[in-house]
This record gives C-alpha cells, sequence and structure tokens, in this order.
C-alpha cells in the first residue's frame, strides 16, 4: 500500500505560494476568509475549477462547496457562461460608456424582484452596501443605521460593528480604523428579537434612516428569520418612515429565484445584490423603489460612480447565469440536493455521536458545533459554538477531499454542478470527520 505522502507534501506547492504570498500581501490573501488561519493549515491555492470540483496547485480534488462564496451556483466553468465571456471579450471588456448588456441584465433583475424597479450597477457587494446606505440617508434626510450583531455587509466603514464572516473569525468583529463619529451612527440589535428592534425604534425611530438585514443570515453560518420577524421589521419601518434594506449579496437568486424577499414575502424598500448576478465576474448592485433610485445621480444628487460598472463581459456572465437559472427545475434540483445533504449531516452526526445543528435554506446550508448541538438563532449562539471542533472537522474534510470554507462563521453553498455521489461522498467523511471530534 503506498505511504500517504504527508500533510506537508500533499500541500508542498500551495505552501510555497502562500510563503512567497505572505511577503507580498497581508495575510498571503488578497481577502482575510481565504487564509485557512482559523483551521490551523496554510491555505490552498486553486489551479482550476469544473463543476463541483476544485483542482489545487499540488493536484489535490475537492469536490468544493466554497464555490467563490456563492456566485458560482450553476458550479465552475458552465460551458454557457466561457461562452457569453469568451464572445464579449472578443469584442471588448469596458468601454467608459452603457451598453446594451447593462440595459439586459437590469431588466431581468426588475423582473425577478418587482420590489426592484430601478437598479444601479456597481462592482461588488461592499459598493452595493455602501451606496444604498448613503441612498437612504439622502432620501430620509436622517443618519442612524440599524444592523444585526453578526450582520456582515462587506466592509463597509459604517457596519463594520460586530461584523459577521472574516471580521468575526479573525477576532476582529468592530474593525479598528474607522472613527468613532461614523460608527455613533450605527445601532446594533440581535436577530431574531423583535422586542430588541422595537425598543431601538422606540427610542430612535424619527432618527432612523434605514434598518439593514440579511433576510436570512448566512455570514455566521445559516440562521434563518423565525415566524414573524421580518413582517416586524418591516411593519416597525412603515411606522416610523424609516426604509428597510434586504441585503441579497448572497440570497439573491440563490434562495429563491426571486430571492429571499419572495420566500418570506416581505418587500424592502432597497435590495442589495452582488455574487450570482455576476456569475462568477465582479458585480455588485442595488435597487428599490422607483422613487427612492431616482435621487442616485445624475437622476438626482446622491452620488455614486463606478469606472467598471456595468462592464459588459460581467454582465455578459450575470445574464447568461440568470438565463439558466429561470429553468425552475434547477430551484428543485438544488433544493433536492441541500435537503440530501442536510439529512445526511443530520444522520452521520447521530452515528457519530457528535452533537451539531444543521440550518439550512435552499442551497445553502451550515453544521453548527453549537453546545449540545442546539439551534443558533442569532449571532450570540453562533459564537458558543465550538471552533476547535470546527476546525478538527474542517481538516478531516479537506484531507480527504471536500473542501467547506475555513470557518464556522460562513454558509456552504451546493451548485447545480454538484450530483448525488458528490454528497454521498461529503456526507460519509463528514461521519469520519464527526467521530474524529467527539473523540477528541
Ligand atoms: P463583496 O464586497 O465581498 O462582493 O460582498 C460583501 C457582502 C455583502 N453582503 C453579504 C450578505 C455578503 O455575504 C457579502 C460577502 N460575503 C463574503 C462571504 N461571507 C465574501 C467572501 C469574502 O469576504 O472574501
Amino acid at each position: 500500500m503506498k505511504k500517504k505522502p504527508s500533510v506537508a507534501n500533499r500541500y508542498a506547492k500551495s505552501q510555497a505560494l502562500f510563503a512567497k504570498a505572505r511577503d507580498l500581501m497581508p495575510g498571503g490573501v488578497s481577502s482575510p476568509v481565504r487564509s485557512f488561519k482559523s483551521v490551523g493549515r496554510d491555505p490552498l491555492f486553486i489551479q482550476s475549477g469544473e463543476g463541483s470540483a476544485v483542482l489545487d496547485v499540488d493536484g489535490n480534488s475537492y469536490i468544493d462547496y466554497v464555490m467563490s462564496y456563492g456566485p458560482l451556483i450553476l458550479g465552475h466553468c458552465h460551458p454557457a457562461v466561457q461562452a457569453a465571456v469568451a464572445k464579449q471579450i472578443s469584442h471588448g471588456s469596458s468601454f467608459g460608456c452603457c451598453s446594451a448588456s447593462e440595459v439586459e441584465l437590469a431588466g431581468m433583475i426588475c423582473q425577478a424582484m418587482p420590489a426592484v424597479e430601478m437598479i444601479r450597477f456597481v462592482n461588488s457587494g461592499t459598493e452595493a452596501v455602501m451606496s444604498a446606505l448613503r441612498l437612504a440617508r439622502g432620501f430620509t434626510g436622517r443618519k442612524l443605521i440599524v444592523k444585526m450583531a453578526g450582520g456582515y455587509h462587506g466592509h463597509v466603514d459604517a457596519l463594520l460593528v460586530q461584523a459577521g464572516s472574516g471580521a468575526t473569525t479573525h477576532g476582529h468583529p468592530s474593525s479598528p480604523g474607522i472613527p468613532e463619529n461614523v460608527t455613533a451612527n450605527t445601532v446594533v440589535i440581535p436577530f431574531n428579537d423583535l422586542p430588541a428592534a422595537q425598543a431601538v425604534f422606540a427610542k430612535f425611530g424619527p432618527q432612523i434612516a434605514a434598518i439593514i438585514t440579511e433576510p436570512v443570515m448566512g455570514n455566521i453560518g445559516v440562521v434563518l428569520p423565525q415566524g414573524g420577524y421580518l413582517e416586524g421589521l418591516r411593519t416597525l419601518c412603515d411606522a416610523a418612515g424609516a426604509l428597510l434594506i434586504f441585503d441579497e449579496v448572497m440570497t439573491g437568486f440563490r434562495v429563491h429565484p426571486s430571492g429571499a424577499q419572495a420566500l418570506h414575502r416581505i418587500k424592502p424598500d432597497l435590495t442589495c445584490l452582488g455574487k450570482i448576478i455576476g456569475g462568477g465576474l465582479p458585480v455588485g448592485a442595488y435597487g428599490g423603489r422607483r422613487d427612492i433610485m431616482n435621487l442616485v445621480s445624475p437622476a438626482g444628487p446622491v452620488y455614486q460612480a463606478g469606472t467598471l460598472s456595468g462592464n459588459p463581459l460581467a454582465m455578459q456572465a450575470g445574464i447568461t447565469t440568470l438565463r439558466l437559472l429561470q429553468d425552475l427545475n434547477l430551484y428543485q434540483r438544488l433544493e433536492v440536493l441541500g435537503k440530501q445533504l442536510e439529512d445526511g449531516l443530520r444522520q452521520s452526526a447521530k452515528v457519530a455521536q457528535c452533537a451539531i445543528s444543521v440550518q439550512r435554506c435552499g442551497s445553502m446550508i451550515t453544521p453548527f458545533f453549537s453546545p449540545g448541538g442546539a439551534p443558533v438563532h442569532n449571532y450570540a449562539d453562533a459564537l458558543q459554538c465550538d471552533q476547535a471542533a470546527f476546525s478538527m472537522f474542517f481538516q478531516v474534510l479537506l484531507d480527504g477531499g471536500v473542501l467547506i470554507p475555513p470557518s464556522q462563521f460562513e454558509a456552504w453553498f451546493v451548485s447545480a454542478a454538484h450530483s448525488e455521489k458528490d454528497i454521498e461522498k461529503t456526507v460519509a467523511l463528514a461521519e469520519k470527520a464527526m467521530r474524529a471530534v467527539a473523540e477528541k
């Protein structure tokens, strides 16, 4: 039996690249969540992706549940997306002028999301949120923004307060470098706690420009809104004349063909989008009520701009992706695969006698190593999870050929390219990993 290469040999080329990268880039990465720091490993350097799998520079293949943190709902290198991008690049990537593809993608999104009557493209989710906050303040003439503890909305100054995702993973949920007078206008409340929201609106109502939330949280792991919560926020905003902003950068076109707002039948005033609408290329967008969006320059005085906003290359990747997603069978497929993974992880945990809480919304899912496998309803619950256990779980999966996001505070993403066999392999390996956790 060939001796299994030691961990070091298996990842030698990634480690060599990481040694160089650390000298050139902070933490050796272009985004903190990729660093693997919190799970005790050096990051992988990925060579290529194909369908549900990625190949690292050492030739190791993995079933991939990172999926670029959400954009690749069709899987890696979907041929139609590849072809659309290749065709567009032969005509040019960006013109600094308008192009028909912006109009086409705008029309598709507005068609899919009735609450989005008008839309502005930007280049990332962060830009989408930053612009939506400015617009909400410009429209209402108010300063205060209410956010959820653990909510992550990109690295927007005003929202890097008790932020989830990498900010929590790497121990800085509230970032230095942001003046107090910026965060002084940010009020943080726990998700799924309507009395807490009611108290803030009772105290500050007339000063609140907007409340922003991920309608289904994904940046502390997947946490669903409890019954009546989102409706409660809508009612509070209507009574106070504040705006309800849904950050659907992750959930948009992920959990439903019209986003979490359709799934939960709540109409936000503004919606932030990203990830899937770019089909793997850099795109973000914000949109909503026409009377609000018409305040955005040059229609109105609220300024926002971007050199590459609406560039045809990214637009074509988004158009092709959304067009394929109009085949509603894809969402049924994603639901079947998501359910198979959810049930499988639960079963594995039972067999391995490892207490976890598996929480899912469509094709985004998180196994929480919570105390006694208790459900996670908010940030405080998520922070109780056993990160050492998660780290061990992560490493067994990685070494077995399954790549999940390297943090307890992230969602896994299933794509239309995943197969039942992929899920079966993942679940079997998860049982082995959970046994290791249970025996530690
Ligand atoms: P970007 O600026 O990274 O495109 O989007 C920021 C953002 C905004 N809103 C939500 C709900 C998001 O999930 C994100 C970004 N999500 C993280 C993953 N948790 C992106 C991964 C990363 O930071 O590299």
